[in-house]
């Protein structure tokens, strides 16, 4: 279970699009995944600690909700989304990941780099 991009690099403030397509066949599969972007680098144990809280309508909980500046919505398999976001002003290192419970844990992470 990963995301088939794991590194973005973009300017300060760099507008970019994100299509997120749950590649996972309906058939055999009923895992729904999404992404949000926060405005700072998480490690592994940070985002799963975060993301075990999280309520059965997997929003995003209060204290992550509080540091992320973008989400795709909820994704079903064989299903696509896409949003619009705009890269921090700020150079360094952003984490996104999918905010359902343990998915980051196996690997649905990765990191936005603003150089
Ligand atoms: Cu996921």
């Amino acid at each position: 279970m990963k995301f088939s991009v794991v590194e973005i690099r973009l300017r300060p403030g760099q507008l970019f699009k994100v299509v997120m397509k749950n590649t996972a066949s309906k058939a055999n599969s009923e895992i729904f995944h999404n992404i949000a972007f926060l405005k700072k680098e998480l490690t592994t144990g940070e985002l799963h600690g975060a993301t075990s809280h999280m309520g059965e309508d997997f929003k995003l909980p209060e204290n992550l909700r509080e540091i992320c500046f973008g989400e795709t919505s909820i994704v079903n398999p064989e299903e696509e989304t896409e949003v619009e976001l705009q890269a921090p002003l700020e150079k360094g290192n952003y984490t996104f990941f999918c905010t359902i419970p343990g998915h980051a844990f196996l690997g649905m992470q990765g990191v936005l780099i603003v150089e």
